[in-house]
């Protein structure tokens, strides 16, 4: 009974510490674009498209009617060999004054978050002609929101991204890829709207003022409500003592109650991390 009564206080108060954060800027960041200048190391990444498409429909590197801006990150102290479940996630971006497009051009032409085909690449060796440049994937992680849009200073553009589509990327990027997880940046945003200005600029790793991207990752690996690290018989009787509640800490998938799913994660991923 001491055992089970220890569980239970366990599951009150050491939730918590099972949910982590990832928080950084990029290790990398280039201006993927035909005619730009210091592609590598500029301090402003730059993204449009023809108005249609946010990918170039004739091939793999943009033409000048596209441009499209890539980041990698390194995932530091995430440990390989486990499976993670994404709680939340998201990109933030700054966009520079003042933004050469309207708040509802933003809203119709989104900044879209998306996969890449590999991360090699670098900021030091980057060439637009270079062979085997990554691709940029089908898949839309997350689009941007204009809820910050001003003319009169710089704004943070938020994407949040989608965990069930990004969470198997990321477990991918810190299970097969060392670590290095890469995004692309594309929009169908057209310059021509405004006079060559309409596009979305935003600040790079290499602005002197620190307002490059941020990715933000809460994370926890998947069933472990105690957050040893490791899913085991521990975290399953907490989710049986919890069952019918609404204990935030031992609800694993967020729905507001302790059920047979969170049930079902522990014991798909029993043994993770152990
Ligand atoms: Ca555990
Ligand atoms: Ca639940």
């Amino acid at each position: 009974m001491r055992t089970l009564i220890s569980l239970l206080s366990l599951s009150f108060c050491l939730g918590a510490l099972a949910q982590q954060t990832y928080q950084a800027q990029p290790t990398d960041d280039v201006w993927y674009y035909d005619q730009s200048f210091n592609p590598g190391f500029t301090s402003i990444l730059r993204v449009w498209g023809d108005g249609t498409n946010a990918l170039d429909p004739n091939g793999v590197r943009p033409g000048l009617n596209f441009s499209y801006s890539l980041a990698k990150w390194r995932l530091n102290g995430i440990p390989a060999g486990r499976q993670y479940q994404v709680i939340r996630a998201q990109i933030t971006v700054n966009q520079t004054t003042p933004p050469g497009y309207i708040r509802s051009e933003g809203e119709q032409f989104p900044l879209e978050a998306r996969p890449l085909s590999n991360t090699n690449f670098s900021e030091q060796s980057w060439s637009y002609s270079a062979p085997n440049n990554p691709e940029i994937g089908a898949t839309i992680f997350g689009e941007s929101r204009m809820t910050n849009y001003r003319t009169d200073a710089p704004f943070a553009i938020p994407i949040p991204l989608n965990v069930e589509l990004f969470e198997p990327y990321f477990n991918a990027a810190v299970n097969q890829n060392n670590g290095e997880l890469g995004v692309g940046f594309v929009s169908r945003m057209d310059p021509g709207g405004q006079g060559g200005s309409r596009f979305y600029r935003f600040y790079s790793r290499n602005d002197t003022g620190g307002r490059g991207p941020v990715l933000q990752i809460v994370y926890r690996v998947a069933g472990d409500v105690t957050g040893d690290g490791c899913t085991d018989d521990a975290d399953l009787l907490i989710v049986l003592f919890n069952f019918g509640s609404n204990n935030a800490q031992v609800d694993l998938n967020g729905d507001g109650v302790v059920d047979d799913a969170d049930l079902l994660t522990v014991l798909f991923n029993f043994g993770n991390g152990c």
